[in-house]
């Protein structure tokens, strides 16, 4: 008889288990002037201090031009107005002179040189920022919701989120000694195998873990898109606790139909002395049943699909010692962010500010990137990243806001946000020229395809619509195309898939509905499917529950309304 083998173990988990301080050769390639990049084991161990190796794909054709992107670690997006004011310096020294709002309310700097990485780190750290488990099969941000006065729980809940995020946090002296002491780290094999994470272990987890927080009926955050997801709930105005949502995952890849996007379950209620015992038994699951052999098949939504509810939940249960009650009833609304100014509930204002694809640059007639900085220095808020890519200014007093206002118009900035519904609502994720994994571009060309999808909606009479559009410049998911009403997901260059049907309150998926379209095809497929909307919508129905109605005949409540 054949024994079944066991499946071997990837490539990453041996270098994990090899190193688990994760330090590989970081230290000593950088102490090395004469190397332009590092090696690919250390490309695997960066990612856990937040940083990626990349390189100038415009500039493939002349030789590869090595860079690094660092990522920082900002739960709920939160950073203050010096810290923010750092992190402009830093990309204007050392970066591309650029700042990157992320889909999970980071910044990225991109373009850093080998020789400016760990004068980058160390100003962020001594600005008290870190970057540490911002990439990496660690837990990543804690997202939270970054807009104050939307309800009375946003301080609550942000400061649980700031607080899950450290729990959360590997804790390898490793960062500390490389980035911020300088040390060369030579340290024995033997030493280096011994050294176990608390939470971790020594192998880390399978893959990446995401976890978000969110107060119903605003679903800012895209809650069911993560590993683990806390949905706030009130009663009599206080935080009675969470349901807990589980199993969320948007990564696919192209002709591999054993990966696919997920919405996450929900799973139960528990009261907030629990949220840390909860959180970590979530995160061990993954750690213990996520798939170490195949890292496409790794993320905790497989565990979920394969294993279910009724099992999770039980596992849940041992893990914490807690019973989980039934789900509290709850409904997720809207997506999206408060632009423009607004009362918070202290007397003071936020002003939310629209940010096109999350690129904060200057350029000509619309200085975005030395206006903020200068009323940022002027006026010094709190400054707040949203993961549609935007950004508060945060505490304002009232008296300030005449002077905020003629401050950014200076610099061609209004402070009522004037572009149409839908760009304000579109997203693309950064693809090329930095990504290493874009088939397409995305947000060097989404700006351009939607003005021409807004000349298509003047022309149907849908100028004062909001559709959310999303682009992205291969399957991965990072502007979370498929929970947009519509979707460009990249294939090949200048090729997409056109994505329906997600809805308003990001709980429903997406489908694709025509797959390898050029540029110029998408705009006639949305052309063809916008008539009909317009001689067939019902009153008041969203483009995209038109579609899911008509297209894909789904008139089913969408989760999580569903699972209650
Ligand atoms: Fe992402 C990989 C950018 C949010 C799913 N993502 C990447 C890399 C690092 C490419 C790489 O591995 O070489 C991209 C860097 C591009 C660049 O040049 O900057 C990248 N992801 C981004 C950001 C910057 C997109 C953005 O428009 O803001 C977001 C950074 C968030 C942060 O601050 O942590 C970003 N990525 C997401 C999201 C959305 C979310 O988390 O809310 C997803 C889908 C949700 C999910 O995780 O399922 C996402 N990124 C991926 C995947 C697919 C993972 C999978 O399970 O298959 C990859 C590829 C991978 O991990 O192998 C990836
Ligand atoms: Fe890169 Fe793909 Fe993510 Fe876009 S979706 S940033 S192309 S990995």
């Amino acid at each position: 008889m054949i024994e079944a083998q066991p499946s071997k173990l990837t490539r990453n988990e041996g270098l994990k288990h090899g190193n688990p301080f994760l330090s590989g050769t970081i230290a000593q390639t950088l102490a090395d002037e004469t190397a332009d990049r590092f090696s690919d084991d250390d490309y695997e161990f960066l990612k856990f201090h937040g940083i990626y190796q990349q390189d100038d794909r415009d500039k493939r054709k002349v030789g590869k031009h090595y860079m690094l992107m660092v990522r920082t670690r900002f739960p709920g997006g939160v950073l203050s107005g010096t810290q923010y004011l750092v992190c402009d310096d830093l990309a204007s020294r050392y970066g591309n002179n650029t700042l990157r709002i992320t889909t999970r309310q980071d910044f990225q700097f991109h373009g850093v040189l080998k020789s400016n990485l760990r004068a980058t780190m160390r100003a962020l750290n001594e600005a008290l920022m870190t970057t540490i488990a911002a990439c990496g099969d660690v837990a990543r941000n804690v997202m939270a919701p970054p807009t104050p006065a939307t309800s009375p729980l946003v301080d609550e809940v942000l400061a649980q989120a700031r607080h899950l995020s450290n729990v959360l946090a590997p804790k390898t002296p490793a960062y500390h000694r490389i980035w911020i002491e300088g040390q060369e780290l030579n340290l024995k094999p033997e030493a280096l195998a011994t050294f176990a994470d608390p939470l971790y272990g020594q192998t880390y987890l399978p893959r990446k873990f995401k976890t978000a927080f969110a107060i119903p009926p605003l679903n800012d955050v895209d809650i069911l898109t993560n590993d683990q997801g806390f949905v706030a709930i009130a009663e009599g105005g206080k935080l009675a606790g969470y349901n807990l949502v589980a199993g969320g995952g948007l990564g696919m890849s192209h002709g591999n139909p054993q990966t696919f996007p997920r919405l996450a379950d929900v799973i139960g209620f528990f009261t907030p002395e629990h949220l840390e015992a909860v959180a970590k038994a979530v995160l061990t699951i993954h750690r213990d049943f996520g798939d170490r052999t195949n890292r496409k098949h790794a993320r905790l939504k497989y565990v979920l699909a394969e294993r279910g509810v009724d099992w999770f939940r039980s596992e849940l249960e041992q893990r914490t010692g807690i019973r989980l009650q039934p789900a509290r009833p709850f409904q997720f609304t809207r997506q999206g962010d408060r632009l423009g100014w607004h009362e918070q509930t202290d007397g003071n204002w936020f002003l939310g500010l629209f940010i096109e694809n999350g690129r904060i640059k200057d350029s000509d007639g619309y200085r975005l990137k030395t206006g903020l900085r200068r009323v940022i220095e002027t006026f010094l808020p709190e400054v707040r990243l949203t993961p549609s890519q935007n950004l508060l200014l945060v505490n304002v007093r009232p008296d300030q806001r005449a002077g905020m206002d003629a401050l950014l118009a200076e610099h061609g900035i209004s402070t009522s946000n004037p572009f149409s519904r839908t760009r304000l609502a579109s997203m693309a994720c950064p693809a090329l020229p930095t990504c290493g994994l874009a088939l397409a571009e995305s947000e060097r060309a989404l700006p351009g395809l939607l003005t021409q999808l807004e000349a298509l909606l003047a022309e149907l009479g849908l100028q004062d619509d909001e559709l959310i559009v999303r682009m992205t410049g291969c399957p991965n998911g990072c502007s979370r195309p498929y929970t947009a009403e519509i979707a460009f997901v990249g294939k090949a260059p200048n090729k997409y898939q056109l994505y329906l049907g997600g809805n308003e309150a990001s709980t429903r998926l997406n489908r694709l509905y025509k797959d390898g379209l050029k540029s110029d095809e998408l705009l006639a497929e949305l052309r063809t499917v916008l008539s009909r909307y317009v001689a067939q919508r019902r009153p008041g129905e969203r483009f995209g529950d038109f579609c899911a109605r008509e297209l894909w005949n789904d008139t089913t409540v969408p989760a999580p309304a569903r699972a209650l």
